[in-house]
């Protein structure tokens, strides 16, 4: 990626060099964002390393190593987890190669360790989940149990979606999350805790998914033990996948908060200008909404994901 002379020389370069560290493959949203960056990155002519670190935080780093030594022009990448990046972030820094946050967040002190941070307010889409349950409840006193199943241990996703839920809840002392486990933003860990929370508790009113897959994995578990979901138990997940979608017109899934995973232009525009030394945002939030059942049906036939 040497087409240029870069941001040192004020010249534009011609051919940008990105390197992006994916999570994995977990989701519905993450085969979006993936297919997102990579037909964004080939609309700007942009040249994209692409790497799968299956949701490990030691081939991230492993492959943010890799893009240091080649020399890319910029790196972008979605944390798996929050913490312990500062090592190699600084590494990519002495070696003034600028890093772009994208999807999800650390949370190093140093904030001069990357250039920006592009995606979603994961606080604020679990304050509108909770908020759609108080809402559900209002007026009821009875007792209502709530299982969660959290995202990845330690990712910003799992932890924002947790605390923004909680928060919303916590003036209404009938609402109790009365398990709480991850299952990993995957459907087949869904599938496998929401058993275990069926064996373990008789009466589950409501089932918090940080992902539509993970209520989807769940729905399969509920119906294999012989109850309705969305009715017998309510769900409310977030993202917004299509699979989602589908269910949430079907009646299996109540409400869901949407994330887009749609990042990839925003992501080349920024690529364009931190490579040319252009100043951009440190935060760049991505716009999302609700949808109710028929919010639903009506999005489904134009839903890209
Ligand atoms: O909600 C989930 C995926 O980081 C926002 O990761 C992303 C989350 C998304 O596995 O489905």
């Amino acid at each position: 990626g040497d087409a240029g002379s870069g941001a040192s020389g004020g010249a534009k370069k011609d051919k940008i060099v990105m390197g992006f560290a994916q999570v994995g493959a977990e989701s519905g949203w993450r085969t979006a964002n993936t297919k997102s960056i990579q037909d964004a990155a080939a609309a700007a002519g942009i040249e994209l390393k692409f790497s799968d670190a299956q949701q490990k935080q030691e081939n991230q780093i492993k492959a943010i190593r890799s893009y240091i030594a080649q020399k890319v022009d910029v790196i972008a990448f979605s944390p798996v987890v929050e913490s312990g990046w500062d090592t190699v972030l600084k590494e990519a820094k002495d070696a003034k190669i600028p890093v772009i946050l994208t999807d999800r967040a650390v949370d190093s002190k140093d904030t001069t360790l990357y250039k920006t941070f592009l995606g979603s307010d994961f606080v604020v889409e679990g304050k509108k989940a909770g908020d759609w349950l108080v809402k559900e409840y209002q007026g009821k006193t009875d007792p209502v149990n709530i299982v969660e199943l959290q995202g990845t241990t330690g990712s910003a996703p799992a932890n924002d979606r947790k605390s923004g839920f909680a928060d919303a809840i916590k003036a209404s002392p009938n609402l109790k999350i009365i398990a709480s486990q991850t299952g990993d933003f995957t459907r087949a860990k869904g599938k496998e805790v929401m058993e275990a929370f069926l064996k373990a508790n008789p009466k589950i009113d409501v089932l918090y998914a940080h992902n539509d897959d993970m209520a989807l994995g769940a729905i399969e578990a509920i119906e294999a033990a012989g109850k309705k979901p969305g009715t017998d138990i309510k769900i409310i997940s977030v993202d917004a996948v299509k699979d989602g979608m589908t269910a949430l017109a079907a009646g299996k899934i109540n409400h869901i908060v949407e994330c887009s995973p749609l990042l990839g232009p925003q992501l080349m525009d920024l690529a364009k200008k931190v490579v040319n030394g252009e100043s951009v945002q440190p935060r760049i939030l991505t716009e999302e909404t609700e949808f109710t059942p028929e919010q639903a049906k009506a999005a489904l036939p134009d839903r890209k994901y």
